[in-house]
């Protein structure tokens, strides 16, 4: 593509290999021991073989599953895919494993990225003015201690997708930064962030996650939601989503990744919609 190209619509092409490229960016490893693999992949593939057997899975299926994994990963999309379908068991596994007391997390998901702006505690997301032509949200609350005591300078990071549907960095033609920040708290662990009420959102369905969902007559939407990352020195790093009370989609998630404990409720003001949230992090 040549730089006097103008992308009108997103494909999904194009936001999963985004997402894979940024996630090939940092090779990956982990200490599983050859003990532990051979009990995992012997487990995993019993699982596929009793799934086949059970529904006598025909050859023509078969070579379409084999299309369809290569088509996955041409489009960039397994991080889409695992992260709508998979990554749920995996964060609820993992916070299980702890007696964690905090608060709950949720899945990151594909559009993550590191090191966005640092912002005042009390501070506007980067947005267009597009942007700012939505209903405002307005996001408080205080980072605290088991105890309660507030945390100053804790990290609060906030993305989230625009009225469009589309995450900066991974839809072509918007700024670097739009709609995501580091806001750092207050001496007394607060933080107040003006930004815009997000819409339901349709996770990109026109590649084969798409297709998949199709095939089996699902629905590609997710509540409308706000991602955080919320960090302070010497505690648990907690990694959540927040949905909104009465939203649409919010009892059917297509990611499930909706919990009771993750619904704000929303009050209508004159500039806009309010919402508070506590983070409550557990020592490390
Ligand atoms: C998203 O915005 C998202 O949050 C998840 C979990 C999957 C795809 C797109
Ligand atoms: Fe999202």
């Amino acid at each position: 593509m040549t730089s006097a190209e103008q992308i009108v619509d997103p494909t999904a092409h194009d936001s999963g290999n985004k997402a894979t490229d940024k996630f090939k960016a940092n090779r990956v490893s982990s200490d599983t021991s050859k003990e532990r693999a051979n009990a995992i992949y012997v487990d995993l593939l019993a699982a596929i073989a009793q799934v086949a057997h059970k529904h006598e899975v025909t050859y023509e299926e078969y070579a379409v599953l084999k299309q369809w994994m290569i088509d996955v990963g041409e489009y960039g999309e397994w991080p889409l895919w695992l992260d709508v379908f998979v990554e749920h068991e995996i964060e609820e596994i993992n916070y299980n494993r702890h007696d964690y007391t905090g608060t709950k997390g949720s899945i990151e998901g594909p559009y993550y990225v590191e090191n966005s702006p640092k912002l005042p505690w009390d501070a506007e997301m980067p947005m267009r003015d597009k942007d700012r032509a939505c209903t405002p949200l307005i996001f408080e609350g205080q980072v605290t201690d088991l105890d309660g005591n507030g945390l100053d300078g804790a990290e609060v990071e906030l993305w989230h997708a625009d009225e469009d549907g589309y995450y900066s960095q991974f839809a072509p033609g918007i700024p670097e930064w739009n709609l995501r920040g580091t806001i750092v708290t207050d001496e007394e662990g607060r933080y107040k962030i003006k930004t815009l009420q997000p819409a339901p959102y349709q996770i990109p369905h026109d590649g084969p996650t798409g297709w998949f969902i199709e095939s089996y007559g699902g629905h590609p939407w997710r509540p409308a939601h706000l991602h955080l990352r919320v960090s302070h020195p010497g505690y648990r790093t907690i990694t959540t989503q927040l949905y909104f009370e009465g939203g649409e989609w919010v009892e059917n998630d297509v990611a499930t990744a909706v919990k009771p404990e993750l619904i704000l409720h929303p009050e209508t003001g004159e500039d806009g919609n309010h919402v508070h949230y506590p983070f409550v992090l557990d020592k490390e």
